[in-house]
Formats: C-alpha cells, sequence, structure tokens
C-alpha cells in the first residue's frame, strides 16, 4: 500500500536531520508521497524527488507576542497539510516540539492521522533532567500511536528517566549505503599535505559539549608520539574555541587540520585509518555507521547506543569514558598492526551490511506504519 506521509524534523545538520531526510527520499524512491513539514529545506534534500514535497512553516513576529509562537505555526501547517493533501501519518522526529506539535494537529484534524514518534536522544537524555519539560515529553510520547527509538540504550533510559506509559520500539539508524562507500580518493589525502606513512585519525561532530572534543585532541597527542600520524577534525560548535586553545598548548597545530563544517565525508572517511567518538552521550552515533560503511574501524565511548554499534574487538575498541590512555593504547592497536586495521574495517562492513543496512531499517519503519494504519 502507497502511503502519504509525512516528516516533520529539525531540517538543520545534525543525527536526528540526516536520518528523517534519508529516510523520506527512501520511501520515496519506494513510492510512498512524502511531506516534509520544517521550518526550512532539510539540508539533506539535494535532489529533486517527483513524489516529495516541503512545506515550510514560518513563524509572524508580532509586536504582542515576547516569543514567536513556532510551536503553534507548526502544529498550525501539520494539520493544514494533512487535510489538504489527505496524509495517512506523520512521522515525527523528536518529542519535543513535534510529537505535541503532532498530538495538537491530531485534535484538529482528527483521529484517523497517526502519529509515529522517533527519539533521537538529546530530546531525552537532556531534556528529560529538565523538569520543567519532563512531563511535556511524556505526554508527547504517550499520545503518539507508536514510539520508536534509535537505540536499546535509548529506549531503557526515556523509560527510566521518564517512567512513560507506552511501548519503545528500537529501530537503530541507517545509512546509504550507495553514498557511504569507500572511495577511490588516491589523491586527497596528498592534498591535505599529509604524506602516505602518516596515520589519519577522523572525529565529526557538531562540538558540542557532550562530544567531549578535548579528549580527542589529547588522545591524538599520546598517539603522535608513538607513530607519525594527523587528526582530521570535521564540524564546528561550541566547544570549538577550547579545541583550538588545546591544540595550541599542546603544540599539535601542524598535526591538527580543522575542517569545518563538511558534506561528502565518504570521501573523508575513505582516506582515514580509525573514527574516534568519545562521546558522553549518545544515543547511537550515525556518524560511526558512516564510517564503517566506509571500512573505517571505530574507537569510541562505552555510552548510551555506542556499544550497540561498535562491537568491542571486531569492528572496533570501546573504551571507559574520560580514558585518555586507554582510548590511546587500543587506537594505537589498529594503527600499528595492519591486519587488525584489516580484519576491523571488513567487519565494519559486514555489521553495516547485516544489522543496520538501509533495507532492512527502512522496511522496519513502513511495517510500523502499516500497523499503526490498521491498528495491530
Ligand atoms: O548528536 C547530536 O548532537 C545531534 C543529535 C540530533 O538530535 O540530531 O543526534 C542524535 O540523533 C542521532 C540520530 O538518531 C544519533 O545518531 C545521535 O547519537 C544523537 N545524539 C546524541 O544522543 C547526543
Amino acid at each position: 500500500m502507497k502511503l502519504k506521509i509525512g516528516i516533520v524534523c529539525y531540517p538543520t545538520v545534525g543525527g536526528s536531520g540526516v536520518v528523517a531526510t534519508e529516510l523520506g527520499k527512501l520511501l520515496a524512491e519506494r513510492g510512498h508521497e512524502i511531506h516534509f513539514i520544517s521550518s526550512s529545506v532539510p539540508f539533506r534534500l539535494n535532489k529533486v524527488y517527483s513524489n516529495i514535497y516541503y512545506h515550510e512553516v514560518s513563524v509572524n513576529q508580532y509586536s504582542v507576542f515576547q516569543y514567536p509562537p513556532y510551536d503553534l505555526a507548526l502544529s498550525s501547517k501539520i494539520a493544514e497539510v494533512a487535510k489538504r493533501e489527505k496524509l495517512d501519518l506523520l512521522h515525527v522526529h523528536y518529542a519535543v516540539p513535534h510529537a505535541v506539535c503532532a498530538v495538537l494537529a491530531k485534535q484538529m484534524v482528527g483521529e484517523h492521522l497517526k502519529i509515529v514518534t522517533t527519539l533521537h536522544g538529546t530530546d531525552i537524555t537532556v531534556l528529560g533532567y529538565d523538569p520543567s519539560l519532563s512531563e511535556i515529553i511524556k505526554f508527547g510520547i504517550e499520545q503518539s500511536d507508536i514510539v520508536t527509538a534509535v537505540s536499546n540504550a535509548l529506549v531503557q533510559q526515556t523509560y527510566e528517566l521518564l517512567d512513560v506509559n507506552k511501548e519503545i520500539e528500537t529501530v537503530y539508524n541507517f545509512v546509504d549505503e550507495r553514498v557511504y562507500r569507500k572511495k577511490d580518493v588516491h589523491d586527497l589525502k596528498k592534498q591535505y599535505g599529509i604524506r602516505p606513512e602518516e596515520k589519519v585519525v577522523i572525529h565529526v561532530s557538531n562540538f558540542r559539549h557532550v562530544k567531549r572534543v578535548p579528549d580527542i585532541v589529547k588522545v591524538f597527542n599520546l598517539i603522535q608520539k608513538e607513530i607519525p600520524a594527523k587528526l582530521l577534525l570535521v564540524g564546528d560548535g561550541p566547544e570549538m574555541t577550547v579545541v583550538c586553545r588545546l591544540v595550541k598548548e599542546l603544540g599539535l597545530k601542524e598535526k591538527v587540520l580543522f575542517l569545518g563544517k563538511q558534506e561528502n565525508l565518504e570521501e573523508l572517511y575513505s582516506f582515514s585509518d580509525v573514527k574516534l567518538l568519545l562521546s558522553e552521550k549518545e544515543s547511537f552515533g550515525l556518524v560511526l555507521l558512516e564510517a564503517m560503511a566506509c571500512g573505517v574501524p571505530c574507537v569510541g565511548t562505552k555510552i548510551g547506543g555506542i556499544p550497540e554499534v561498535i562491537e568491542d574487538g571486531k569492528t572496533g575498541y570501546l573504551c571507559k569514558l574520560g580514558a585518555i590512555e586507554e582510548a590511546a593504547e587500543k587506537t594505537l592497536r589498529i594503527l600499528k598492526d595492519s591486519q587488525l586495521h584489516a580484519y576491523m574495517a571488513d567487519e565494519a562492513l559486514k555489521k553495516v551490511y547485516e544489522k543496520f543496512h538501509s533495507e532492512r531499517i527502512v522496511s522496519q519503519y513502513e511495517w510500523i506504519y502499516h500497523r499503526v494504519i490498521e491498528g495491530v
């Protein structure tokens, strides 16, 4: 059955927006009609599809309102699009405000409009601690028809933090394997001024405090004392100043490349040797999957959903949060042993194909849509 699906997400760079947009594109390829409802065009919606529509939410800045009423504008837009386009269901990414806005829209449109909510992490791990918002997050979750989360760890955390009375199903993140694959970029490493014998360690994030980017720099500092290596720091965000200062203090300016926000990450992964993600909170770690799909072993913290993505000793290594020496020692193990590296790169690719394949994940969502519509 072909469905008319409204997708509500944050359009900006970030894992949840990426997953929502990639899902919309793959669902459109399966013949569903997709309506993105968001404040701007999702950044990964970089191609025209005849069955993908975009509806912009605009907020009027009336002087009587101290705060622009974005949530109300979004609810109203969802209701308008759902009625006009006869949507079968809404798939909203994030409990607040999106699930709550969807609930409001459903009240305007009617019970037949079903709501599937996907929790991505930050809405639970950060907002769940904020007592002023926890009741409304709980409400958004409980009023949704079906709720999914991107890892088993996030499901558990949601139950523990919010005590919700709702079944939450795990549906993992995925990547488009046609895009994320090892490419022939023999010249790119040279263009970045990296010598052939130098190993490349990569970190990609939005440089929020939870990503612990200073830990990445400290780990790399130990690595480069043992072997010739370069660190690629990709992304930008609030911690950038702190990170730049640390790089300078440690005398690493020649060895750390700040690349800022980048697209076509697969090209950078294609000449990287190890990916580091040492976050203190991470519901899944989509960037790990992106690296693994390009055959890059990963070293990550034993936090949140990361152990569901990195299989310790197989596709990379897990280490304790803040354990700089442990992370450096494990990364060096991979970088120094080409056989181990090749084994882990291979296992990483297998894992992407067996556990997180886009076909599998998109089918899981389709099954959820059919269940929600049929009320089973
Ligand atoms: O990690 C971020 O800061 C961005 C955040 C988001 O809301 O887009 O990412 C979250 O959702 C991704 C997609 O499901 C997950 O892969 C990330 O692990 C998750 N981030 C956190 O839990 C911190």
